[in-house]
């Protein structure tokens, strides 16, 4: 019996569920990796297949020393499926099915919420590869391109992660929505990805750092929730998931960090303190702070829509089910089964905002989003020190929950960030204060000119404080045509 910390590296797929043994399985997955194959060549990464990036790779499911850096050719990489060790009789820790030992099989009654889940969260994993995928050619360092492509491959090994549960728990009909995960295309008008901000355009490096940011950060909150799941193969793999995810929020609240830091260094070179004087800021080659928080309102927004609902059925459902729980739910001090609990929510009813307490169960959208805002809102405070840092009098901040709603109570809403509920002619004056105009976009996107020198970077952003594996601040991560 395989030791489930130890990585078998023989077949194809590196994995440590001992797929040697598991022909059906090793099967249905090497038929499905020349689609695979295609799709990234054909929807992954455009250019730069044939260079070696400094990648990581996952080769360990200890705590410790789990992941090597080398140079690697991206078709190249060793998308494997990786699950944290098994926790020795684990229990159930929430809804109907507390305290019973976690399954190791999909128990027949939950088939379909499982799979569905399964399906979205693997639905997600490469459509924000086809979002980025002409970013490569503008990277404002060989850092940055790295960091891209890490973030790229690292999703697509998590593509693997949930098609192999789909593949090895599903039968056919997993066999089929594995087929189908390939299908799909992020923007595509007959068959787009399933979540609305996977299917926004990501047409410049603000716009990933903003992504990797929030919306990584929302894939950081779900996968916490489903890695309480009673199901126990999903539970380990969105644990091992998150261990590569803190990375991608790092490249996003870091690459926003230095996009702030850049713009008030200069700023204050030129002697320019007031942040509004937009066209002077933008004249020096830098992204002016009022423009960069207009991008973290629409990202912000976009994010909290893939919570769902607030009020929703479905979210109750999973909890009683014991399939999808909340954020550390084993941390939570209450019963785990919320039948008898409330919630404070904010509904949006006839024209105002309302605070009332909604069932607890009904409302573990809300619950998990509020978990979210608490965690988007330190790095928020990070940028906020960067500005102080240099004395400019400028503040970041998080729009309120009910702006540029799509999904929920406030979806038909027209709220200003600072909340307040706006006639629709007051929205439509004010609306390019609130969010990045086209003249914004154009703007920023002017600025995204390759620098492909080692150590150097494009004029917009600062250096990193430090290098990727400790690296030197000159090292090549990108050996664009060496290979
Ligand atoms: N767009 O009861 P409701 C990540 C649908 S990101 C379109 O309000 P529910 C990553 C919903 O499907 C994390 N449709 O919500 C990040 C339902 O439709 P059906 C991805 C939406 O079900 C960066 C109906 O509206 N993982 O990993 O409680 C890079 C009513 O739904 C949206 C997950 O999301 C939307 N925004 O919650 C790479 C975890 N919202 O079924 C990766 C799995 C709702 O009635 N998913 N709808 O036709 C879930 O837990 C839940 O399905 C959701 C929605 C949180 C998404």
């Amino acid at each position: 019996m395989l030791n489930n910390s130890q990585v078998e590296y023989d077949t194809i797929i590196p994995n440590n569920v001992s797929l040697s043994s598991d022909k059906r399985v090793l099967k249905a997955l090497e038929r499905w990796h020349p689609g695979y194959i295609d799709w990234w060549k054909d929807l992954g990464p455009v250019g730069f297949q044939e260079s070696l990036v400094y990648l990581r790779t996952a080769i360990n499911v200890d705590r410790d020393g789990w992941a090597t850096f080398d140079y690697v050719k991206m078709p190249d990489y060793r998308w494997g499926i990786l699950l944290a060790p098994q926790k020795e009789n684990r229990l159930i820790p929430f809804g109907d099915h507390k305290g019973e030992p976690a399954w190791q099989e999909v128990p027949g009654e939950y088939r379909a919420m499982l799979r569905r889940l399964i399906v979205i969260q693997g639905d997600t994993e490469p459509a924000s590869i086809e979002q980025q995928r002409f970013l490569g050619s503008t990277a404002p360092s060989l850092y940055d391109m790295r960091n891209l492509f890490q973030v790229n491959v690292e999703e697509g090994r998590h593509l693997w992660a949930m098609v192999y549960l789909l593949q090895k728990y599903f039968g056919s009909d997993g066999r089929e929505e594995a087929n189908e995960l390939l299908k799909r295309q992020s923007g595509s008008e007959d068959a787009p990805r399933m979540l609305g901000a996977f299917n926004e355009s990501t047409p410049d490096w603000l716009s990933f750092f903003m992504f990797t940011a929030f919306t990584d950060r929302d894939g950081k909150m779900q996968l916490e929730a489903l890695a309480q799941s009673g199901f126990d193969p999903l539970s380990r793999t969105c644990r091992f998931m998150l261990t590569e995810e803190a990375h991608h929020m790092f490249v996003g609240e870091n690459g926003v960090r230095r996009v702030i830091k850049k713009t008030c260094e200069t700023m204050q070179k030129a002697g320019i303190t007031d942040p509004y004087e937009i066209n002077k800021i933008r004249e020096l080659g830098v992204i002016d702070l009022p423009t960069i928080q207009k991008k973290i309102n629409l990202h912000y927004s976009l994010s909290l829509d893939l919570f769902g609902s607030e009020i929703s059925t479905n979210a109750a459902n999973t909890y009683t089910a014991s399939v999808k729980g909340r954020f550390w739910e084993t941390k939570i001090k209450d019963d785990h089964i919320l039948k008898n609990d409330t919630y404070p929510i904010l509904e949006f009813d006839n024209g105002k905002i309302i605070r009332k307490d909604a069932s607890a169960l009904l409302s573990l959208n809300m619950r998990l989003r509020d978990d979210y805002t608490k965690d988007t809102s330190v790095s928020m405070k990070r940028w906020n020190r960067t500005i102080e840092e240099y004395q400019i009098k400028f503040e970041m901040s998080l729009p309120f929950e009910g702006f540029n709603r799509k999904i929920g109570t406030f979806m038909n809403a027209n709220i200003s960030p600072s909340g307040d509920v706006l006639s629709q002619e007051n929205w439509d004056v004010n609306k390019n204060k609130f969010l990045p105009t086209n003249d914004d976009n154009v703007f920023i996107e002017s600025l995204m000119k390759p620098e492909t020198e080692p150590g150097k970077y494009a004029g917009w952003i600062s250096a990193p404080d430090m290098g990727i594996d400790n690296q030197p601040g000159d090292f090549e991560y990108v050996k664009i045509h060496d290979a």
